[in-house]
């Protein structure tokens, strides 16, 4: 690596990465952008298992920094394939020339904080090191795949395959005996491909969960020339909503609802299909009985598409709806229709072992020639614990969140200075769109970057108050309501020995970019600068 000193450091080149690039030389300052892939696009590099697509609507999950962009790309679908996003993040890298400053096939595994230099230096995998004054970790919120832990896991004679490390190459499963561990997102995009092609699946069901259809199809022509002839509104009412998604959230209560009135809200909403069918009503996250009802809509379509009544049943989620990460689907359920596909429940009875040859569940053996992992991330902290960040006294950040991490409007903490995280823990992130709010951070970083050089600054850091402050707000927002009470990767409760913290801001997009920009208002309240 070059040991030229940076202005900034971005380990990452998603979207978060390439548009701060973009960004940061805007002001003029100069960047390296470090990646560990051999190209842009972050989890649209990563994740190109069969089916994986977006579920946000493709003409919000895009980015709006520059208009002419906007205009000028056209999705070809409704809901994005994996291989079109990966293409749109190629266009905008080199339509902003952006890869002569990205460096690829670069794990970074180290960050040390030097104070009397206030710069950061990065040591990567391969023992190259980069410095900085700034360093930006713009690494995504699903990025650090989770492996199961079942015994013989690395014994099995076959190719297993984790959703979130696909290979680059084509994945054949004609004539094989599949198994799919977990049923998250991934899973349920990725089954129905997976079926059509093999010999026979089986599906390792830990918890079902809730799915609505996307009724995917050709991107209307005269939607998308209607949205465009009018996309900054389009966004800008994305943003006065929780989600930041342009979707009608009612503000009704389900339980004062008739019977009638809640079959036809729900069955519009679940006819229009995606993301926003828990928009029907307003209390459906905030009350059980409330939640029932959406809950119980939902198991009736379920039972309505699955032939076998037991395998049905089996389908159904017992859980809080919306309180794990709501899937999207494409055909899911109607898959257990087939001959050749069979689901295995193992919750209560966890699969025993992985043998060279089979998947162990209650002393059988389900013999298979082909595994693939379903089974999500170490969400929101372990792209950032999984490096050795060390900061001020080195102070370690894995260690500093043993017990749950802590972080200034997800942005900043204290004792790391001029390191900034792009949607960490504390920020909307993962509870919303997440093109917008990347955009968002990165806009408020570059200010503040901005900022810094027209002070002439060498360092920001979170004050240790402003940050406590911030976090117990945004434990106290988590506690309302329903979204706490299942063990989802939202608190961390999907990784063995994770600290069980509330870790995506529920407070939604409106109340926090409007703390954001008051922050900014305020001379950057709760930051330092030095
Ligand atoms: P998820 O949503 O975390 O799903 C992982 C699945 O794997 C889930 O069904 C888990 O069951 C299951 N799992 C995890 N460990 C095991 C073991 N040991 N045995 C059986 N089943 C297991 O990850 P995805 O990749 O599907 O989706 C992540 C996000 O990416 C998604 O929400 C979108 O935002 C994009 P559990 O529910 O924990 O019982």
């Amino acid at each position: 690596m070059s040991k030229k000193v940076y202005d900034v450091i971005i380990v990452g080149a998603g979207f978060a990465g390439m548009y701060l690039l973009h960004r940061v030389r805007a002001l003029g300052l100069s960047a390296r952008v470090i990646e560990a892939g051999s190209d842009v696009g972050g989890t649209w590099y990563w994740n190109r298992y069969p089916g994986a697509r977006c579920d946000v609507e493709s003409m919000q999950y895009s980015y709006q920094f520059d208009p002419e962009l906007q205009q000028e790309w056209s999705w070809s679908e409704r809901y994005s394939p994996q291989p079109e996003i990966l293409d749109y993040a190629r266009h905008v890298a080199e339509r902003y020339d952006l890869r002569r400053d990205i460096q690829f096939d670069t794990r970074i595994a180290a960050a040390r904080f030097d104070e009397s230099a206030a710069r950061w230096t990065l040591t990567a995998e391969d023992g190259g090191t980069t410095t900085a004054r700034f360093f930006v970790m713009a690494t995504g919120c699903l990025s650090a795949p989770n492996w199961p832990q079942i015994d013989g896991l690395s014994s099995f004679a076959g190719p297993t395959y984790h959703t979130a490390l696909w290979p680059h190459e084509p994945v054949s499963f004609k004539g094989q005996r599949v198994a799919v561990i977990g049923t998250g997102s991934s899973a349920i995009q990725s089954i129905p491909h997976i079926a059509r092609e093999a010999d026979h699946l089986t599906v390792f069901q830990r918890t079902a969960n809730y799915a609505v259809p996307a009724h995917n199809g050709p991107l209307d022509a005269k939607l998308e020339a209607e949205i465009k002839a009018h996309y900054a509104e389009m966004r800008a009412r994305a943003k006065t909503t929780p989600g930041g998604l342009d979707i009608v959230y009612s503000k009704d209560s389900v339980l004062e609802a008739t019977p009638e009135e809640q079959e036809a809200a729900f069955e519009r909403n679940w006819q229009r299909g995606g993301l926003g069918f828990m928009s029907a009503f307003g209390d459906l996250m905030m009350d059980r009985k409330a939640n029932d009802i959406a809950a119980e809509f939902v198991r009736a379509k379920i039972r309505a598409l699955v032939d076998d009544p037991e395998t049905a049943e089996a389908l159904c989620p017992k859980n809080i709806i919306g309180a794990k990460r709501f899937c999207v689907d494409i055909g899911y359920f109607e898959t257990y229709n087939r001959d050749n596909v069979t689901l295995v429940e193992v919750k209560g009875r966890p699969i025993e072992a992985i043998t060279p040859t089979s998947v162990r569940v209650h002393g059988r053996d389900y013999e298979i020639d082909t595994l693939v992992i379903a089974t999500g991330f170490d969400a929101m902290t372990g792209a950032l614990t999984r490096v050795d960040i060390r900061g001020r006294n080195g102070a370690a950040l894995a260690e500093r969140w043993a017990d749950g991490p802590t972080s200034y409007l997800g942005l900043a903490m204290t004792d790391f200075p001029n390191l900034f995280t792009v949607t960490g823990p504390g920020s909307p992130s993962v509870f919303s769109n997440m093109l917008p709010t990347i955009e968002q951070h990165v806009d408020w970083i570059a200010g503040c970057l901005g900022h810094a050089k027209a002070h002439g600054y060498t360092t920001i850091e979170a004050e240790a108050e402003a940050e406590k402050a911030w976090w117990d707000h945004h434990q106290e927002v988590g506690a309302r309501g329903l979204k706490s009470a299942a063990d989802s990767w939202y608190l961390g409760a999907n990784v063995a020995g994770k600290a069980r913290v509330f870790l995506p801001y529920y407070g939604g997009i409106p109340a926090y970019f409007r703390k954001c920009e008051e922050v900014v208002a305020n001379g950057y309240e709760g930051f330092a600068f030095g």
